[in-house]
């Protein structure tokens, strides 16, 4: 059911932010901060360690008060109770969305059909840090006697894209006598590049997928299923080197997986959002159980903060209504994630798909075409590297890219003067794009004139400043949950269903009739248009040539 009756774009609360953004579309971030020495402490939040500086965005009070009003409005209070109640809030596939029932409280309840799913979320969570720590401690062995020191995940998007950017996240904390490595792609160079190095007697798979349908993974655990038997010659190896993760036992009893060695997790987990389920026995085994209940602690600790805290103050709320304020009014196409530290370098590409792939919509909740931008192009690398290589565009392009710069005031690795030099490029980068250099201020630098305007930053490019202590697995669930609940909030505004993945679903099919023509020897004949059928042709023929 849609949240409005009365279509987004003619709703009182958006027209009123319409013509506000034609009042104040020019002003400038300098006369912003100028005519107001306060503009910082007031537009500014801090909740759960994190501190969330929006001021150097091109708002005003008044700007601030009608995107509250449109949250308000939206029914982004209705639809936050209806997740947590378990409503099946993902109408086209009739699912509940609950990966808050992930991390919830032992003692809390959360029913899906009227049974309470936290018990079960607790079971397989036990049995999976049971699991962890026999593979920890070497008392898990392999089919030889020996014991596993090397982890594969094989899975890809959501199987794949979580664990393996959370693991590179919190490395710091990980068991370094471990190697777990993350295997997606069906280009055979990835499974072959994974476990070229690895004694096949000390490896263990976890197969995670949802549906345990997926060409890509399914292809590359047979490969990984191959590769182990090649070395240790039995069938019965399968059991000490492989375990599955998925919601479908019967297809991983069919794979030859012994369904003891399988954690569940449930369909009212997208897979984009499951990374802190089962999914994530990969990154158990590397850190431990301790630190991904911490992180699980972390990402609860936003989900209170997401639903009992005034919008006015809600982390997620503000980061969705000023993203809305850029991507509807000022119409920018995209939205750069720069992490200040080299542990988050695969957080842009996660964020990416849990943005893309949610609101990445054209229809509303009721099918109409919608008449206004969804989701924004996410990217992004992390700082320093992007200064020396993309950043030009965002300073002087003619582009407006809105960018959340995340950073840590206390290093994980302190070691002489990085952190501080780090830091420095993370100031002084928003304070550039905030601020510029005018022309007048380049020519009194003694600037040539015919150099001026190209020496000249306009400024006035927004960021958000995410500012927090320390990257802990406690601080990385607070994160991830943020922006969880910060897709959630404008996926609500637009009244879209961000919980589906239609063009997800439609890759996984198309496949499928070209690998057939490709699996024959003799030349299929191809009826498909006169472009595919000449590449095909090409690739046929070139495809045995040295
Ligand atoms: C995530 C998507 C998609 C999915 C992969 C893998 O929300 O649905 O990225 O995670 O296609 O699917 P399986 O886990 O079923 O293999």
């Amino acid at each position: 059911m849609a949240a409005n009756i009365i279509p987004l774009t003619q709703r009182p609360a958006w027209k009123a932010l319409q013509d506000h953004y034609h009042k104040i579309k020019d002003l400038h971030l300098r006369s912003l901060f100028a005519e107001d020495p306060h503009r910082a402490e007031r537009l500014s939040v801090e909740g759960l360690g994190i501190y969330l500086d929006y001021s150097k965005n091109r708002i005003t009070d008044e700007t601030l008060r009608l995107l509250l009003n449109l949250a308000e409005t939206s029914g982004i209070r209705a639809r936050i109770e209806a997740m947590f109640r378990g409503e099946k809030i993902n109408i086209t596939e009739q699912r509940a969305v609950l990966h808050v029932a992930l991390r919830a409280p032992k003692d809390a309840s959360i029913l899906v059909d009227g049974a309470n799913v936290v018990p079960e979320v607790h079971a397989v969570l036990d049995k999976m840090a049971d699991f962890a720590n026999r593979v920890r401690s070497g008392d898990w062995k392999g089919y030889t006697g020996k014991r596993i020191r090397n982890v594969v995940n094989i899975g890809i998007g959501g199987s794949d894209l979580g664990p393996m950017m959370a693991y590179e996240a919190l490395k710091h904390y990980s068991d370094r006598n471990l190697t777990v490595r993350f295997v997606s792609n069906i280009d055979g160079t990835d499974i072959a590049e994974a476990t070229r190095d690895l004694d096949p007697a000390e490896t263990l798979f976890a197969v995670c997928s949802k549906t345990f349908t997926t060409l890509e993974t399914l292809t590359n655990a047979q490969t990984a299923r191959d590769w182990c038997l090649k070395a240790l010659g039995d069938k019965k190896a399968v059991a000490k080197h492989f375990v599955a993760v998925s919601t479908n036992g019967e297809e991983v009893a069919k794979f030859g997986i012994d369904t003891a060695n399988m954690f569940e997790f449930w369909d009212w987990v997208g897979g984009r959002y499951s990374y802190d389920s089962a999914i994530g026995l990969s990154l158990m085994i590397g850190i431990g159980p301790d630190q991904f209940r911490g992180m699980l602690s972390g990402f609860q600790a936003m989900d209170e903060h997401f639903r009992t805290t005034p919008f006015e103050k809600n982390l997620p709320v503000l980061l969705g209504l000023i993203g809305i304020w850029y991507i509807n009014f000022f119409e920018a196409e995209t939205h750069a994630i720069l992490p200040y530290d080299q542990y988050l370098w695969r957080l842009s590409a996660y964020l990416q798909q849990l943005d893309m792939e949610s609101n990445g919509k054209h229809v509303d909740l009721d099918g109409n075409v919608v008449g206004y931008h969804t989701g924004p192009i996410i990217w992004g690398q992390p700082g320093t590297n992007g200064q020396h290589a993309y950043y030009q565009l965002i300073h002087q392009g003619t582009r407006l890219i809105p960018c959340d710069f995340i950073g840590f005031c206390q290093s994980t690795n302190p070691l002489g003067p990085h952190h501080n030099l780090l830091m420095a490029n993370f100031f002084a980068q928003t304070e550039a794009l905030a601020f510029g250099k005018t022309s007048k201020e380049v020519e009194a630098e003694g600037v040539p004139a015919s150099l001026v305007p190209h020496r000249t930053f306009e400024g006035n490019h927004p960021t958000n400043t995410i500012l927090a202590a320390k990257l802990t697995p406690e601080m990385l669930g607070k994160l991830i949950a943020l922006y969880e609940h910060k897709v959630f909030v404008q996926g609500t505004i637009w009244n879209i269903n961000s919980f589906d993945q239609w063009g997800v679903e439609l890759g996984k099919m198309l496949a499928n009739r070209i690998s057939q023509e490709l699996a024959n020897h003799v030349e299929p004949k191809l009826e498909h248009d006169s472009s595919t059928n000449i590449l095909l042709r090409r690739y046929l023929r070139l495809r045995s040539a040295d």
